[in-house]
């Protein structure tokens, strides 16, 4: 019988070949893709988010976890698709204009995605302009940025600004990074800022009323 637990157990231990199978356990006895991701998978990177935001574990055991999620998200995609199952909101997210550092960025863009968001991940050195046309395109209820420099960081405020000059006024940004301090969000005019990967989702959740 199909054990969604062991496959929250298994994910969270990043045993990807585990996780398909359990995941193709699941679907093959007739469990609802939306169960398998909710009891499963993100319960798995649930559990992971808080032993990491707890520096319990770190860095290589989220990106183990979080490959293992993408092996059963990989089986499971094409039926929430099918079964036109609704992500929790949209978030497109990258590195900012001038900056190559994303492995940061990668671990919220998993950690989002473990969460229930869709997520479009715009890579890194993305320009403000870039931001904008995707705010346009994917309509998402936020934008998520990442800068690992402090020399990028403007671009950041490049970003928002230009979102509000361009009427995006409904749309949410989330800010981030090892320079990042909740008061450099403050004073650039982000709606949250989160010191990690984790946190990035309780405050997604938080700005869109979700938490
Ligand atoms: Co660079 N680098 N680097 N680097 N690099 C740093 C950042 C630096 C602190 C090293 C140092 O001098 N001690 C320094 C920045 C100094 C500063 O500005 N204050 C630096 C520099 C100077 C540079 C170059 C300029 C070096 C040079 O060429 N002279 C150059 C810049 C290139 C560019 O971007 N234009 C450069 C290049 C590189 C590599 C390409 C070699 C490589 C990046 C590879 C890659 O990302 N694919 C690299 C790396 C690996 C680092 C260090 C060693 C590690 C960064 C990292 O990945 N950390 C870093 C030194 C260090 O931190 N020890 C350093 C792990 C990662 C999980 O943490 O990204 O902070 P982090 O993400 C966290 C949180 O910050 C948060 O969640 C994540 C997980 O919890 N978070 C968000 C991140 N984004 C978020 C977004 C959110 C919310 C939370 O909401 C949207």
């Amino acid at each position: 019988m199909a054990d969604l637990q062991a496959l929250a157990d298994q994910l969270f231990a990043g045993k990807q070949e585990e996780v398909k199978k359990l995941t193709q356990q699941a679907i093959d006895e007739g469990v609802s893709p939306k169960e398998i991701l909710t009891n499963g998978l993100i319960k798995g990177m649930e559990k992971v988010g808080m032993k990491f935001k707890n520096n319990e574990i770190y860095v290589p055991e989220v990106l183990i976890a979080a490959r293992a999620m993408k092996a059963g998200m990989g089986l499971l995609k094409p039926l929430l698709a099918a079964a036109g199952h609704e992500p929790i909101a949209k978030i497109c997210l990258g590195t900012v204009r001038g900056d190559l550092h994303d492995i940061g960025k990668n671990l919220v863009v998993m950690m989002m995605e473990g969460a229930g968001f869709d997520v479009v991940d715009m890579g890194i050195d993305v320009k403000p302009e870039q931001f904008v046309e995707a705010a346009k395109t994917h309509n998402p209820q936020l934008i998520g940025m990442s800068a690992l420099l402090t020399t990028t960081m403007p671009a950041m405020k490049d970003t928002i600004d230009s979102l509000k000059a361009a009427g995006l006024t409904n749309v949410k940004t989330i800010v981030g990074g090892a320079p990042l301090t909740q008061k450099y969000a403050d004073e650039i005019g982000a709606s949250g800022y989160a010191p990690d990967a984790a946190s990035a989702v309780d405050t997604a959740k938080q700005l869109l009323g979700l938490a």
